[in-house]
């Protein structure tokens, strides 16, 4: 490999690949990626057999926007393992994340898949100036939510202690990250705060600790966000992209320059298309990113539209890499929410509302942010006959909704019954979120 910028950055890596390596390179993934899944998922080769294509007639990296797109929705309809191109035996892990309804969305990894997914983590973290030697402590759930055991995996390679902390327990977080001298942690942007704003709590100055740096994703969040981070805590906040369908954190990151998130190009192939015309938009426009995965083997994703609105950041990086940057992403296209960094569809908690006999499908979801944590609330109407009975199965009730929620989204929310009638009913689209949440 050449590092045309190498005397810039002392690790050689394929970030500083140069711009023809780089679109060779994508070029012969994304052919084989395209007949892969031509010939393991029948979906694809129906989509591509509609459209009269066949992989060979991919030639050039443009050809891409020949190809047929894939949604959400295409992952709940072949659920749970309709997208893999290979077969269980070479699967060795599975992830999940929300879908539109009831069921997860899953997504599947080969022990090479998990090889490029530790890559991409490790290359994110020496963007980031991490090294081996930093004590790592690692915030973000472990389970099928892809941010713990993908953060986990990247920081080992990379030579670092990892703390598998998860996120729950912010005290405890607060006295590993002072007694074992945690010098780089991952979490939500909004848990971090939650940490920053719990260690005045404590009486610990995160200033005077070791802490230098957060890798911090898998929500939204603002540069006035960053600054307050910056500024409260003395430490250096990076932005980190990615998302379950493509392979989970390690999309995308900022390196020092913080002027915009880099995609590591070898392994995902990123258009901006407008979500209305679905044409690709000029460079700096805003639109929604679409991404192809070039190396994924279990779970190959084509033209996977993510729904998360960005634009193409133009010309070079001072970083000297030459992997194309997308401004942050601030909001999405789709009405999926995301709560402390759980991503929870209206649409899920409205199926969990009718399962309960006693509840009436009007319903509201209120958003709101206390001490930097999302808070959720969900009013719901229930029927006459529930609300005259007695205190008991007003409660028992109660419990069966709060349930049902959980079980569907995995977050648990505060629930309040209200009379019918009471929800303002809208002419148009009835209006199911309120999100007063300020960031
Ligand atoms: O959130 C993966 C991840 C974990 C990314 C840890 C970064 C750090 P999902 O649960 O599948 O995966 O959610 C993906 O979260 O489509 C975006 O809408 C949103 N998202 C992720 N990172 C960011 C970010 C993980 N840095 C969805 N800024 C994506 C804004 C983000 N939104």
């Amino acid at each position: 490999m050449t590092t045309g910028a190498a005397h810039r950055h002392p690790i050689s890596t394929p970030d500083f690949l140069s711009l023809d390596e780089l679109r060779s390179t994508q070029l012969v993934r994304l052919c084989r990626t395209v007949q892969r899944a031509y010939d393991n998922v029948p979906l694809f080769r129906r989509r591509m057999e509609e459209l009269d294509l066949e992989p060979a007639d991919l030639r050039s990296l443009d050809d891409v926007t020949r190809l047929p797109f894939t949604v959400k929705s295409d992952l709940r309809d072949t659920y749970p393992f309709g997208m893999f191109a290979s077969p269980m035996k070479d699967v060795v892990r599975l992830h999940a994340s929300s879908g539109t309804t009831g069921k997860p969305i899953v997504v599947a990894y080969t022990a090479g898949d998990i090889e490029v997914w530790t890559e991409t983590m490790a290359r994110s973290y020496a963007a980031c100036g991490w090294h081996a030697g930093d004590i790592v402590q690692n915030s973000y759930g472990y389970g099928l939510f892809t941010g713990g055991l993908g953060a986990h995996y990247g920081a080992e390679a990379l030579g670092a202690t990892v703390i598998p902390v998860s996120a729950a327990n912010t005290e405890r977080q607060l006295m590993i990250m002072k007694d074992f001298g945690v010098t780089a942690i991952c979490a939500t942007p909004s848990y971090f705060l939650h940490l920053i704003d719990q260690s005045v709590e404590m009486g610990i100055d995160m200033k005077e600790l070791p802490l230098r740096s957060a890798v911090l994703g898998a929500e939204p969040w603002t540069e006035d966000m960053r600054k307050r981070i910056e500024a409260e805590s003395g430490i250096t906040a990076y932005d980190m992209y990615g998302l379950s369908e493509i392979i989970g954190p390690g999309v995308g990151i900022e390196c020092p320059c913080k002027a915009g998130l880099h995609i590591f190009e070898d392994h995902f192939l990123a258009e901006i298309i407008d979500p209305e015309t679905l044409e690709r938009v000029p460079d700096g426009t805003e639109g929604e990113l679409v991404l192809t995965t070039l190396s994924k083997e279990a779970m190959p994703m084509i033209r996977y539209r993510t729904r998360d609105i960005t634009a193409f950041v133009n010309g070079p990086c001072e970083c000297g890499r030459n992997l194309r940057r997308i401004r942050r992403i601030g909001r999405r296209s789709d009405d999926m929410l995301i709560i402390r960094g759980v991503n929870v569809f209206p649409s899920q908690i409205e199926a969990a509302l009718l399962r309960v006999e006693g509840t009436l499908p009007h319903y509201r979801i209120v958003l709101t942010r206390e001490q930097d944590l999302d808070q959720i609330e969900v009013q719901v109407e229930v029927t006459h006959e529930a609300l005259r009975d007695e205190a008991r199965g007003l409660e028992e009730l109660q419990r069966k909704v709060a349930r049902s929620i959980e079980s569907i989204t995995g977050i648990r929310t505060a629930l309040t019954l209200v009379a019918p009638h009471t929800i303002e009913r809208s002419e148009g689209k009835a209006r199911r979120v309120i999100d007063r949440r300020v960031m």
